[in-house]
């Protein structure tokens, strides 16, 4: 153990003693004396770098705990979590660049790679983005843990009512987030609770199907060439339009007002990489790369022929073998930083019993219907025909074993729902085979309590608030990247807080997508939301998401709606509410608003 480690492991000591002592933990101080003792979980987070190779190529990664994912956290209703942060990251010191010189201060340009924070997709925990934890100061900094050896620790006090099931954690630094992300940092949460003890439930095998994207360039590293890596150096744009391929990374030039062209392989990219590979809990399962604009034909047709990302199935994706009737429990992460997810499982119906970590009281069963190319509908209800996972959206179903065979979970190709088309991959493959079993599916699944009663019409104190998603191109507001990424025609400002709310109120907001030509999934921290409707399709009640693909406007001046409502449960301050395309949020596609006491 090196000397620095120690000294965290009495950081951490002291952190404890500190919490139990100075009332860290609020919820806790006013135990009465014959009550359990406190529940509390503490637990170390270290950010790093760690090579591993994939389908023969050696790719230098960001993670926690030197796992991708990171390791599954596993805490419980009233627990005390308390995470200390611990960022090891370097100072972006790629050997060959300069770093902070080139950045133009433009705090929706990538910058300050190495910075990094912690976000509990999901939970429902304090807002912890902004400095202090909790703070409701409207004009408060974002919580920035500084690399090479940066601590912060969080004390997540997780709701006695508060939902089982699967949720997860990623980095959310304004600037950094869609390049630590995509370079390997996330992981799951899994919270137990009432969902787990359904007899039907408790019974089955529990399968995570984590899936996560890792964008990556050459190496500009002088003494490692041949290694694949995301470091962009800060204001060094990925041309992926640009048929010349000397013109492929351009760095903007302030005094020119031009993006001029430089000998880098790799710059910031809004979606699409020189290679790209998509993991199933940590194993590569697809393979992505650039043509050289020269040569090949796009996938779909979805983009101009020149550039486009031609992909290759690895394999299988993740194997599972179970009996005929058997009962398995499949919980799915979209935890790519910009994919759409519409899921069609062979062979077998779905049975959906939680989106988003909260769960349905009775199961709702899909047949999901295989299309060459996704129809770009999004519904939840049991007349889905797809099972549709944005970005950061969660899925836990059962699945029963059928006759004895082969069996795909398929994510379908799609063509002009995203920026760039999407080519069919195969995620998981289920071999139904062995000695029968005859397990039982359940029929009524435990109320999750912190949503319920649902939200009525007349509790509504505001029906009328309309989160608007728009791109500009060329772009005006945000010339560095190219692209303007907005909500309501603005982009991100970090000091600014336009919209409030109240905690014990309830609100119904309209999130709509107007002026772009794709989709994007609208997140919020801190309270989930119910999903009313979907592009005018009711949803069944119940529908509790913290994530949800707004699809594309059916022409670029039309429009499409999602209506959600909200309530305002536990926790007051400043938060945000964001597109989980992650390049479109680090480069604005994000808001400020504050939950009042
Ligand atoms: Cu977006």
């Amino acid at each position: 153990m090196s000397e620095e480690r120690a000294g965290r492991r009495e950081f951490m000591a002291r952190a404890g003693a500190a919490s139990a002592v100075a009332g860290l933990s609020p919820g806790l101080s006013g135990c009465a004396e014959d009550e359990a003792p406190p529940d509390v979980q503490t637990l170390e987070l270290v950010t790093g770098w760690i090579e591993k190779t994939f389908d023969g190529e050696r790719v230098r990664l960001r993670a926690y705990d030197g796992q991708v994912p990171g390791p599954t956290i596993t805490t419980r209703p009233g627990q005390l979590l308390e995470i200390a942060l611990v960022n090891e990251l370097d100072d972006y010191a790629a050997k060959s660049w300069t770093r902070a010189d080139t950045w133009n201060g433009d705090h929706n340009v990538p910058h300050h790679l190495g910075t990094t924070n912690l976000h509990v997709h999901g939970l429902e925990v304090l807002p912890h983005l902004f400095e202090p934890l909790g703070t409701e100061d409207p004009a408060a900094s974002m919580i920035a843990v500084p690399p090479e050896g940066g601590v912060q620790v969080y004390p997540f006090q997780i709701p006695s009512d508060h939902p089982s099931g699967l949720f997860w954690y990623h980095p959310h630094h304004h600037g950094s987030t869609v390049v630590q992300a995509v370079s390997g940092m996330a992981g799951p949460i899994i919270v137990e609770g009432p969902i787990d003890e359904v007899p039907e439930i408790a019974a089955a095998r529990d399968v995570l199907v984590a899936v996560q994207d890792i964008g990556l360039f050459r190496s500009d590293d002088p003494d490692d060439p041949d290694a694949w890596v995301y470091e962009p150096v800060q204001n060094a744009i990925w041309q992926s339009l640009a048929s010349d391929p000397a013109a492929r990374v351009t760095i903007y030039d302030a005094s020119t007002g031009m993006a001029e062209p430089t000998p880098l392989n790799g710059g910031f990219t809004t979606g699409d990489y020189a290679l790209r590979f998509y993991l199933v809990d940590g194993e590569p399962f697809y393979r992505e790369e650039h043509n050289d604009g020269t040569t090949g034909e796009c996938p779909g047709g979805g983009m101009p022929s020149q550039s486009c990302p031609v992909g290759t199935q690895l394999g299988d994706g993740l194997r599972l073998s179970i009996a005929p009737g058997e009962v398995v429990r499949l919980r799915m992460l979209n935890g790519c930083s910009d994919l759409v997810m519409p899921m069609h499982l062979e062979g077998h119906e779905l049975h959906l019993i939680a989106l988003d970590g909260v769960n349905f009281t009775a199961p709702r069963t899909i047949t999901t219907q295989y299309a060459e190319i996704w129809d770009g509908r999004v519904d939840y209800s049991s007349a889905a025909t797809s099972l549709v996972l944005a970005p950061a959206n969660r899925a836990e179903f059962l699945v029963k074993g059928g006759a004895p065979g082969t069996y795909r979970l398929v994510q379908l190709a799609h063509v002009d729902q995203q920026f760039m088309a999407a080519d069919e991959k195969v995620v998981a493959t289920i071999t139904v085979e062995g000695e029968p079993m005859d397990m039982a599916l359940p029929t009524a699944l435990p109320e999750p309590t912190r949503h319920y009663p649902l939200i009525t019409p007349g509790e509504l104190v505001d029906d009328s608030y309309v989160v608007e998603f728009e791109m500009a191109f060329p772009g005006v507001l945000n010339p560095t990247v190219g692209l303007d990424f907005m909500i309501g025609e603005q982009i991100y400002a970090e000091h600014e807080t336009t919209k409030q709310v109240r905690l014990g109120t309830a609100e119904q907001w309209t999130l709509r997508t107007h002026d772009t030509m794709e989709g994007h999934p609208f997140h919020v921290h801190v309270n989930s939301f119910e999903v009313i409707s979907i592009a005018g399709v009711d949803q069944p009640p119940g529908t509790i998401m913290d994530t949800i693909w707004v699809p594309k406007p059916p022409t670029m001046d039309g429009a499409t709606e999602v209506v959600i409502r909200s309530r305002y449960k536990q926790w007051s301050g400043k938060s945000v509410y964001h597109c989980h395309i992650l390049p479109h949020e680090d480069t604005g596609m994000m808001r400020n608003f504050l939950i009042l006491p």
